[in-house]
């Protein structure tokens, strides 16, 4: 029997390369939404349909349309931009969208709020600084994630050129992005798509450029990660990884997170015909029928590892060499000052939940606003959702720092587990939320604190996330604690994932509501405080104690 195609399928190949019929879908005034098939086109462009769902039942009853407006999420190869572009990036936000900004897991910046007839101004107003958002999302590779950290400078910013290139040769073809939103004119010749063909691939694709011994990317969660391998202070090439991934639906074990896995080393030279064939490789075996099933961690259990690797070799004309040994030794973000090889300084600020708007008291958007305005570096958006404010000159830190302190941008005097903490955007705008998240976690932050206070935990050093669903879009399977949202106000509550993102957790009690959660937390701080071995992290004594089993082939055994 044939399988069917997803109608997705059928959508992309009627696209003619992404324009849809979304010029039309723009210019009809009647609605503040766009056809139903350009939905899918627009997140090619970098923007997803949405409608506040705060609103949607108020809206239902008063017989209006949901209150539609759009996402965008920018392309920041490394999250690295320029005060220019971050004013502009800022202007842009203030004049038309919801007025905040939104720092996401993967280094870049979102707008939430901008109404159809803005679209086009606020993607002009990025052009005008030289960004896009071409495959913010989609079915193509995404914003590519590199090591934020700038402490050893002449290395990242090699490996930040890795990033930059690796994004710029996945990139679509196509000029609908010009044609469309930035008034190019209309391709006369045939235009092709040379890698992704005419229906792109079969779902989302994700790389990270990893520098050790800081594992800030997650690389473990990404489909391709290149982990770079340093010699003297040499890259001298990188070890390969491919298949990670988060996303699972509750309760089904057809569908699973997977930790990338390693394919061997290559030289730098290799890089891009390694990335390309990766993704040719996908595009090619992926699963185009079932959406659930199509990312490349499925496509690599089909195939199998070996003839995985191999289709990748042949593609790239390369043959992996042994994998160079790797230890990673952190994970998280450095907050504060730290200083750079080149006598440059650099500061990394707090944004919780990556969310950065005026508040009573923390005017942070004022605040980055001001930096920019003086600031001779450039920002980092950092994989953990917050910002440095790189490459500063020693004689200007007073005055920066001056201003974050006043602008409630200092990470000072916040828990390790707080720092650290990571919560996706969830309600009211992700329209597949089934709890809170980002609005929750602070308060879920606060009482966990309280239990960490009474159980003599104040060197409590934890990665706890949160999200709104299974989705996995703040890497949760990979936190040593995380609660994953089943429905309003209740949680899967998983354990056992590992200090350094290298280990998957997995469910220790399902569908918790938030006072069962803190009650169960208790119980096992408590636990921890008396048991612990010296050194031990959280997430290793609840798999040292059995309080939970490690997953160790989640195609497997995560659900069990
Ligand atoms: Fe995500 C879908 C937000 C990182 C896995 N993600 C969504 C959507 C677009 C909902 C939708 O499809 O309509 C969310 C928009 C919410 C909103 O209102 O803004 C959304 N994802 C985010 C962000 C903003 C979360 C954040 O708090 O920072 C992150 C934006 C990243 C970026 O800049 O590109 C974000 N999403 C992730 C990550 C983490 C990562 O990539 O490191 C993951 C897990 C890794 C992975 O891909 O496996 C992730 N998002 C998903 C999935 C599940 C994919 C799957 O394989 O099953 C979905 C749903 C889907 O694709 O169908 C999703
Ligand atoms: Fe939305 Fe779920 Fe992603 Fe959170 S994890 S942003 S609720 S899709």
């Amino acid at each position: 029997m044939t399988k069917q195609l997803h109608e997705n399928e059928g959508i992309k190949a009627r696209s003619r390369l992404l324009r849809g019929t979304l010029a039309e879908s723009l210019a009809d005034a009647m609605t503040g939404a766009l056809d139903a098939a350009d939905t899918q086109i627009s997140k090619f462009h970098g923007f997803y349909q949405q409608d506040d769902r705060d609103q949607r039942q108020d809206r239902q009853i008063r017989r209006l349309e949901p209150y539609f407006s759009f996402m965008l999420r920018a392309r920041l190869p490394g999250g690295v931009c320029t005060p220019e572009q971050w004013l502009a990036i800022d202007e842009v936000g203030r004049a038309l969208t919801s007025g905040t900004l939104r720092l996401t897991t993967r280094q870049t910046f979102q707008y939430h709020g901008i109404l159809k007839r803005d679209l086009k101004g606020v993607i002009h107003g990025m052009h005008r600084v030289l960004i896009d958002s071409i495959g913010g999302c989609g079915d193509v590779n995404r914003n590519v994630l590199c090591n934020s950290n700038p402490v050893q400078s002449a290395l990242h910013a090699e490996a930040h050129d890795w990033a930059r290139r690796i994004s710029e040769h996945l990139l679509p073809r196509t000029r609908a992005y010009h044609e469309l939103w930035l008034d190019g004119e209309r391709v006369a010749e045939e235009e092709s798509e040379p890698l992704y063909g005419a229906t792109y691939l079969p779902r989302k694709f994700k790389v990270a450029v990893a520098v050790p011994p800081l594992n800030d990317v997650d690389v473990y969660a990404n489909d391709l990660g290149f982990v770079a391998i340093i010699e003297g202070a040499r890259l001298v090439g990188f070890n390969v990884l491919a298949g990670g991934g988060m996303g699972t639906t509750h309760r089904d074990p057809s569908t699973y997170p997977r930790l990338a896995h390693t394919l061997g080393f290559i030289a730098p030279e290799q890089t891009l015909a390694v990335a390309a064939a990766v993704v040719s490789t996908q595009r090619d075996f992926g699963n185009r029928e079932d959406r659930k099933l199509a990312r490349l961690k499925y496509t690599i259990e089909a195939m199998g590892r070996e003839r995985f690797r191999s289709e990748v070799e042949q593609r790239a004309g390369i043959e992996f060499e042994t994998a160079r040994p790797v230890r990673f030794t952190e994970r998280g973000d450095r907050f504060g000052w730290v200083d750079g090889h080149d006598g440059r300084r650099h500061l990394t600020l707090f944004i919780e939940s990556g969310r950065i708007l005026d508040r009573p008291g923390a005017a942070m958007m004022t605040g980055l606003r001001e930096i920019a305005r003086i600031h001779q570096g450039d920002f980092r958006i950092t994989p953990n959702q917050n910002l440095i404010v790189a490459g500063v000159p020693p004689e200007q830190a007073e005055s920066i720092e001056s201003l974050a302190r006043a602008h409630g941008l200092m990470a000072d005097g916040r828990s390790r587990p707080r720092l650290q903490g990571l919560a996706c955007v969830a309600l009211p705008t992700c329209p597949l939320a089934m709890a809170e998240a980002e609005r929750s976690f602070p308060e879920m932050l606060a009482q966990v604190e309280r239990l960490i206070d009474r159980h003599g935990l104040d060197d409590l050093d934890l990665h706890l996330r949160m999200t709104g669903c299974p989705n996995g879009c703040a890497r949760p399977f990979l936190a040593e604690i995380a609660l994953v949202g089943k429905a309003l106000g209740r949680y899967n509550l998983m354990l056992g994932g590992d200090h350094l993102g290298t280990r998957l957790n997995r469910l220790y009690q399902e569908n918790l509501s938030e006072a069962q959660i803190l009650e169960a937390l208790d119980g096992l701080l408590g636990r921890y405080a008396a048991e612990r071995e010296p050194g031990e992290h959280f997430g290793d004594f609840v798999i040292r104690t059995g309080i939970v089993r490690a997953v160790i082939d989640p195609a497997r055994d995560f659900h069990e």
